[in-house]
């Protein structure tokens, strides 16, 4: 009689692909709980490669979200950003802000938001914006802007954050320096009472030193 096959057999109890499946959540989980989502985020980020933007970047604005929805930015790298409206339709407009949108409870509607960003990204920076065309208004809040060209065709408006609104078609040039801001931003769109930002048209903006 052969030895081996007398030996009794040790079944595992549970298939191997379960085992592997079990091992991957356990070691996503520990992760997590080492890390911190967010941290496993930015790790899964850098792995990936997360391009740092120079030069000029085009911004699209469609019904309703940005392409791209995610930029990462230098501190002290100069960019040129040509903010553009791709919809045939709508009006667009671009904000950056933190940490959220301001939030309200308005009676028998329940928590909206409010208005704007709790902070403005562009508040103390410096931005030349050039090229108008088709601005519906430009509201400078809090940066310090240089306009290029005749001041009439960019509209100036007061109210909320910094936002140049763009007809459909329309685009501007917005130059800067990228302050000492770092961490997540976020951008959105807040037009119609903030049913464009409600239904997508956000961004995160990851400004790096
Ligand atoms: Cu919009």
């Amino acid at each position: 009689m052969d030895q081996k096959t007398d030996a009794p057999l040790l079944e595992p109890t549970w298939s191997r692909r379960e085992f592997i499946g079990g091992l991957t959540g356990l070691g996503i989980a520990g992760l997590v709980a080492i890390f911190g989502k967010s941290a496993l985020v930015t790790a899964t980020r850098e792995l990936v490669g997360s391009p740092v933007s120079s030069g000029l970047i085009h911004l699209y604005a469609l019904d309703y979200y940005y392409v791209p929805n995610y930029m990462t930015w230098r501190v002290g790298d100069q960019l040129e950003v040509i903010f553009h409206n791709q919809s045939p339709t709508h009006w667009h407009e671009w904000t950056i802000g933190r940490p959220h949108a301001n939030m309200e409870d308005f009676p028998a509607f329940g928590v909206l938001n409010a208005d704007g960003w709790v902070h403005d990204f562009w508040t103390g920076v410096h931005v030349t914006l050039s090229d108008p065309i088709g601005v519906d208004n430009f509201v400078p809040n809090k940066a310090i802007v240089t306009y290029i060209g005749p001041k009439a065709s960019y509209q100036l408006a007061t109210g909320g954050d910094f936002s140049p609104t763009l007809k459909p078609g329309g685009s501007i040039h917005l130059s800067f320096v990228v302050p000492d801001k770092p961490g997540i931003w976020h951008y959105g769109c807040f037009v119609q009472q903030f049913i464009h930002y409600r239904t997508g048209m956000r961004g995160i903006l990851h400004i790096v030193r």
